[in-house]
């Protein structure tokens, strides 16, 4: 058994959109556990923190833009091997050849903008899951 925990943020586009609970209902039908959830608005710092791996990539302030210009939501979910599970029915980064099936997939595609927008964030790996959810769950 290896059950983990992972940071899920629904991205501005999910909120603006209203797929909250579209996105909620495939991580729950999928069969993991929401464990915390909340509505917020990050700010620079917390962006800063959170994309620390890509600072100083040529989509680094437009995605800490695009992460600033509405609500997000943030959910930690847990379950066995929930962070490739996660990101598996998230889709690729890319949602115009993210597979069919997945939240990128079905529900985003190309919008014409210097940042992917593609709905939602999933940790990568143990070390980012742990990293991450301290950053938007310190009481946790
Ligand atoms: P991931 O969200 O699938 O893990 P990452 O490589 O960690 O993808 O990138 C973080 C976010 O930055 C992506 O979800 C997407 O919004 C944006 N992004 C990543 N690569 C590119 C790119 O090449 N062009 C534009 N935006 C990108
Ligand atoms: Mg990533």
């Amino acid at each position: 058994m290896t059950i983990e925990r992972t940071l899920i943020l629904v991205k501005p586009d999910g909120v603006r959109r209203a797929l909250i609970g579209e996105i909620i209902r495939r991580i729950e039908a999928k069969g993991y556990q929401i464990v915390a959830l909340k509505s917020m608005s990050a700010d620079r710092d917390l962006l800063a923190q959170h994309y620390a791996e890509h600072q100083g990539k040529p989509f680094f302030e437009p995605l800490v833009e695009f992460m600033l210009s509405g609500p997000i939501v943030a959910i930690v979910a847990e379950g066995n091997r929930v962070i490739e599970g996660f990101r598996s029915i998230a889709g690729t980064t890319d949602p115009t050849v993210a597979a069919a099936g997945t939240i990128r997939g079905d529900l985003a595609r190309d919008q014409g903008t210097t940042v992917t927008q593609n709905l939602v964030h999933g940790s990568d790996s143990p070390e980012s899951a742990t990293r991450e959810i301290s950053i938007f769950f310190p009481e946790l």
